[in-house]
Parts: C-alpha cells; sequence; structure tokens
C-alpha cells in the first residue's frame, strides 16, 4: 500500500484517478473479508449516496486484534503513557488486547447491547477507553464517543440524537494536577435521558460517584462475571460494509452538532491505507500520537489506523505542559518514538517555553513527524523542523476533516518534497477542486478558492445520524456535485495545497472545531444578556480565539463578574473549550436593515484590523460602529 518515490506516487495517483474502482479494489484486498464485494462504487452526490464495497462482510476488529495473532500476537499494539509519569506506564500486546476487548464485548452483552445499537463513551485517555470502542465495533454496536471536555447538556443532547441505551464513563479523569470528575457530568447529562438503560463506570480517579441501583454498575465487576463465565472469546459480529461504524458529532455552521456517520468497510481501508502510506510506516516502529480518542484523529489515527496496520501505538493520558514543558520529549525518549503526531497548537505552547525544556533530551529515535488540526505557521513549522526533528525528519502535515474519515490532502513521508505550511499534495485517490463562489471550478495553478472533492473516497461520511437532508445540505447543496470541505485554500505555481482556514462559520480554537453559532446560543442563556455575537481572532497559542460582542441592557453591578458569570455559562452549556477568551459589551451589533448581523465588521474589529471596514453604509445604524471600535479589546 506504500509508494517508495515520487515518480510512484505520480503513478499511483494518476491509476487512482483514471481507475478508481481498480485502484480501491486493490487496496481493499490488503484486508481481511469474510466476503468479498459484490461492487466497489455506487455513487452519487446528489441525495447523495455513497458505497463502497457493496456486498462484503467484515469486522473491522478482526482485521485490528485477530490477523496479528498469529505471527504477532507478542507485539505491543498500545503503550499507555499516564498523566503522573510516576505511575507506571501499560503496555497491551496484540494478543492482549485483543482478550481484553473479547472480555468488555462479553460484558456489554451480558448488559444487553446488541449489533446496531448505539453506545456512548465518555472516558479519559486509558486504554480502556481503547477497549470500549473495540468491544463496540466487535459486537457490531454503534459507538459515539463524546470527548471528556463536554459538559452535561452537550453530552446529553449527543445521546438524544443518537437514542444511546449504554454509556460507558468513569469516576474521573486526571489532567496535569486536576482531577476531573465525569460520573458526577454523565448523572447530570442522564436527567434528561430516559434512553439509557445502564451506566458502566470505570475505577480511575477513585473520585467518590453515586452509583444508581439497576442503571449504574462497575467495570470491574462485570469484567469478573465474564471471568467467572469462563469464555473469553467474542466471536466476531459479521457486518456489512455498509453497517454503520460509529457516530461522531462535530460543530458546524448550524447552532446544533451534527453526528457523522462513518461505515465499517470503506472507513476501515481508508485509515489503513492512509496510516501506513503517508507516515510509511514499518514493523517495529513505535508511533505516538497526542490526540485524545475523543476526536476523529484518535478514533482514525490511534484506534483503527493503525490497530489494522499491527502497529505499535503510545496513548498518553495527560497533557503536554505537566509535571512540565519537556512531557513529549520525555515520553519520546523513554519509548523511543520514531512517529510523532501532534497539533500546531501543542506545537506552538511547547515553543513558547523556550528550548531549555528540550536540552539533554534524546530524540534520535525520531524519524517522521505529523501535523493536524489546522494550519500550521512557518515559525512552528520550522521550529518542528529544527528542534524536534534536527531537520532529518519529513512533517507529514495531514488536512483531513471528521468528515473526511481519513487524511485527504497531505505529504507522504520521505516521498513528497514538503513546503513550510503546505498540506502539499492530495494522497492517490483523492481528487480535489477549487471554486469561486459560484461554483465554477478554478483551474490551473497560482490560485485560490473554496475547497471541494468531486470524487468518493472510501472514507467519507454516509449521512449526518438520522437526518440525512442536513447532510445533503451541509456538504452536497452548495455546489452541485462537489463535495464541499467548508475550507478556503491555495494552489501554488507547483501545484501544491496550503488550507488557509474554514470559509464557514466555524471556529478553529486550539484544533477543535467550535460553531460560532453554537457558542452565541449558550451565551444567549444568560439572563442579562440580550444578544450576541462570536467571531475568531488571531491567537498565538491557539491559532484563533473566541471574541464574543455581548449586548447586556442594563450595565448593572460588576461588568467582571458578568464577564466570568457569562463564561461560566458557556462552560456549562457547552464546556470549557468553548470559553471565549474575550467579551466586549456593546450597546448593539451591526445590522443590515434586514436584521443580518455583519460579522465581517466584527471580524475585522476583533482582529484589530479598523483601517479599512468596507462598507458600512447599508448598516441600520453606522454609530454603532464607531462605539465597538472604540471598545475594541
Ligand atoms: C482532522 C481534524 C477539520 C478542520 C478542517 C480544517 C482544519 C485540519 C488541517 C487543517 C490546515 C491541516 N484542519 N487539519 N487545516 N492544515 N493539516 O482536525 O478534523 O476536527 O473535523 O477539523 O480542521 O479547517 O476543515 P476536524
Amino acid at each position: 500500500m506504500q509508494v517508495k518515490s515520487f515518480e510512484e506516487y505520480h503513478q499511483a495517483y494518476q491509476q487512482s484517478v483514471e481507475q478508481p474502482e481498480q485502484f480501491w479494489e486493490n487496496i481493499a484486498n490488503n484486508f481481511q473479508w469474510r466476503k468479498k464485494w459484490d461492487k466497489v462504487l455506487e455513487w452519487n452526490f446528489k441525495e447523495p449516496k455513497v458505497e463502497w464495497f457493496k456486498g462484503a462482510k467484515l469486522n473491522i476488529t478482526e482485521n485490528c486484534l485477530d490477523r496479528h495473532l498469529e505471527n504477532n500476537a507478542d507485539t505491543p499494539a498500545i503503550i499507555w503513557e499516564p498523566n503522573d509519569p510516576t505511575e507506571d506506564h501499560r503496555v497491551l500486546t496484540y494478543r492482549q488486547l485483543h482478550d481484553k476487548v473479547c472480555q468488555f464485548a462479553n460484558v456489554l452483552k451480558n448488559n444487553g447491547a446488541k449489533k446496531g445499537d448505539r453506545i456512548c463513551i465518555y472516558m479519559p485517555m486509558v486504554p480502556e477507553l481503547a477497549i470500549a470502542v473495540l468491544a463496540c465495533a466487535r459486537i457490531g454496536a454503534v459507538h459515539s464517543v463524546v470527548f471528556g471536555g463536554f459538559s452535561a447538556q452537550s453530552i446529553a443532547d449527543r445521546i438524544k440524537d443518537a437514542e444511546c441505551n449504554i454509556i460507558v464513563t468513569a469516576d474521573g479523569s486526571y489532567r496535569g494536577t486536576k482531577e476531573v470528575p465525569l460520573k458526577s457530568v454523565i448523572d447530570d447529562a442522564l436527567v434528561q435521558c430516559p434512553s439509557i438503560k445502564r451506566v458502566i463506570v470505570l475505577t480511575r480517579s477513585h473520585t467518590p460517584v453515586s452509583m444508581i441501583k439497576g442503571r449504574d454498575v462497575w467495570w470491574e465487576d462485570e469484567i469478573k462475571k465474564v471471568e467467572t463465565q469462563g469464555n473469553p472469546e467474542c466471536e466476531p459480529e459479521e457486518m456489512d460494509a455498509e453497517d454503520m461504524l460509529f457516530i461522531l458529532y462535530t460543530s458546524g455552521s448550524t447552532g446544533k452538532p451534527k453526528g457523522v456517520v462513518h461505515t465499517c468497510g470503506g472507513y476501515m481501508v481508508y485509515t489503513g491505507y492512509t496510516f501506513s502510506n503517508a507516515f510509511q510506516y514499518q514493523p517495529g516502529e513505535i508511533y505516538f500520537c497526542t490526540a485524545d480518542i475523543g476526536w476523529i484523529t484518535g478514533h482514525s489515527y490511534i484506534a483503527y489506523g493503525p490497530l489494522s496496520q499491527g502497529a505499535t501505538v503510545v496513548m498518553f493520558e495527560g497533557i503536554p505542559t505537566w509535571p512540565n514543558a519537556g512531557r513529549f520529549w520525555d515520553i519520546v525518549e523513554k519509548f523511543k518514538v520514531n512517529i510523532l503526531y501532534t497539533a500546531p497548537t501543542a506545537i506552538r505552547s511547547l515553543m513558547s517555553f523556550g528550548d531549555d525544556v528540550i536540552k539533554g533530551k534524546d530524540l534520535s529515535s525520531l524519524r517522521k513527524l505529523g501535523s493536524v488540526g489546522e494550519p500550521i505557521n512557518e515559525e512552528a513549522w520550522h521550529w518542528f523542523d529544527e528542534k524536534i526533528g534536527h531537520g532529518k525528519c519529513p512533517i507529514v502535515d495531514t488536512w483531513w476533516q471528521t468528515e473526511t474519515g481519513g487524511f485527504m490532502i497531505s505529504p507522504i513521508a520521505n516521498v513528497t518534497p514538503t513546503k513550510p505550511g503546505y498540506a502539499t499534495l492530495p494522497l492517490p485517490g483523492v481528487q480535489p477542486v477549487l471554486v469561486d463562489e459560484n461554483g465554477k471550478e478554478i483551474e490551473g495553478n497560482g490560485v485560490s478558492g473554496n475547497l471541494c472533492i468531486k470524487f468518493p473516497w472510501p472514507g467519507m461520511l454516509r449521512t449526518t445520524y438520522g437526518d440525512h437532508e442536513r447532510c445533503r445540505q451541509t456538504y452536497f447543496a452548495a455546489y452541485e456535485n462537489l463535495y464541499f470541505t467548508g475550507d478556503g485554500c491555495l494552489r501554488d505555481e507547483e501545484g501544491y495545497y496550503r488550507i488557509t482556514g474554514r470559509v464557514d462559520d466555524v471556529l478553529n480554537v486550539s484544533g477543535h472545531r467550535i460553531g460560532t453559532a453554537e457558542v452565541e446560543n449558550a451565551i444567549n442563556m444568560h439572563s442579562s444578556v440580550v444578544e450576541s455575537a462570536v467571531v475568531g481572532y488571531p491567537h498565538d497559542i491557539k491559532g484563533q480565539g473566541v471574541y464574543a460582542f455581548v449586548v447586556s441592557p442594563e450595565k448593572h453591578g460588576d461588568e467582571e463578574l458578568t464577564r466570568k458569570d457569562i463564561i461560566m455559562t458557556v462552560s456549562r452549556i457547552i464546556g470549557p473549550i468553548a470559553k471565549p477568551d474575550k467579551i466586549q459589551f456593546v450597546s448593539g451589533l451591526p445590522k443590515t436593515r434586514s436584521g443580518k448581523i455583519m460579522r465581517r465588521i466584527l471580524r475585522k474589529i476583533a482582529e484589530g484590523d479598523t483601517s479599512n471596514l468596507g462598507d458600512t453604509s447599508t448598516l441600520l445604524d453606522p454609530a454603532v460602529v464607531d462605539e465597538i471600535k472604540a471598545g475594541a479589546m
């Protein structure tokens, strides 16, 4: 599945465009199927309907676990580094991971889980999170992982949308010096969620929790029951290639997160192939992905992609800056990491601590570096290249999305010449196009436009859970016969792609996607807020910060306190990741005569660029702009 030279890349790319079905069929043959497909691809972007490997039967965990047992049972699958460096790390070989997944799959069955059920997972970054995910896939249940930083309200919304019947969680989690409760957040969420019949709770932090009789059970007790039942195996459920594998919620430009749906066959092929090819993974290499499994990067490139390739994955529970900003480098040294995959926001944050924290760390095991989540600025790129890679590791800047399932535009390590700030070229099988506002394709090089994809790839989303029309509207209606990514993009003279950021109302804060409408809805819940408008502004570490313009009528009381109350409200409604960095109180928002907020103006003010606000004559009340300008933070 790996191309070995730039020439081979071009050949593979050309074949993938000219004969896509043959191309993907060859790739798919590298995986284990119970039954092969009747047809490689059927599609139209109108409905949209996309089906890959139709008629094929498989179980993804057979590919991620069982098939490695014959020759690689003792290869470490997961090396887990705890939050606290003085606590022992854990190693799970493929044999051990297989057994634990089977055990927990049986726990799920004992608790009534069946094929097709939706199971919510809200857990810390411990091996049991990966085990729970794989156990769902083993029995054909659909997992919906919710990142540990989301609030009770966000969890409840997701559980209700997917009608989950089981939730897997832990008592609490550790992040640096903080102990973060999880079970009590779930308890708050479940007040609104009658569909949940069972809560399975892992012990991690020993935080006191309330266990409700008949509903809540301990992970450890349930495992013991399975052990006494004496059947450690759990036969993998046979799935259709197009059966649902998981739902993962992501923010868009409307107020409500969408449940992006991925299916078994295409997702397996796509994540396995892209992992193997882009990182040029070699047997025995130690691969460290710093993402959380709660995001797509963790799904595709901690769990499924690497495991289907028999890779050894380092999974980290803690944060990059505790006990100090050298933690990543300690982990690299400790496990002799060969491939490090992280995010620009982490790089910028670690950069800001200076070079002292890197001094004396042995980073010589590193061979390849990766970046994901947002455009990487040149300064961070060079620092990563020089200080971490010592100029000898290619930087694989992977552009992709929750919806794409896997890497789309990315260098192939040691094959594609890299360029700072560029995701470089599309991987074989990916056909990007740039379009103008009217949907007209912009051809040639040295151009920029909105990034679309014109042909399906196996890892693409199939629908948004429970609302196919929304999927069509969001991704396939903007431009006819194209998948619209929501990103702006530049193609330089050489044909290299550089992603310039979102062109919709989605912010990218520390690599996390946050919809401005969602934050506004949360702010507007606060009792002293009439309305608000949220925009992004450049932030040194986070990439983008959240800037809120808030209309609050009576300036009664303490402004600073109201600010804190609003921040607390957003934390409660969405989660701490969406907290505004700046809140400016204003007497009104700049609106057109038809009542539309002119975000363009607010964006400029938030960016500190008030010299040229463009045409403000169509505003209902142009004076409000001067007031906002004067009060900008
Ligand atoms: C994988 C992931 C997707 C959005 C995407 C884009 C931004 C991700 C990027 C990048 C520039 C990269 N993005 N990787 N921008 N260069 N290498 O992050 O998925 O959370 O769904 O976010 O992130 O704006 O549209 P997701």
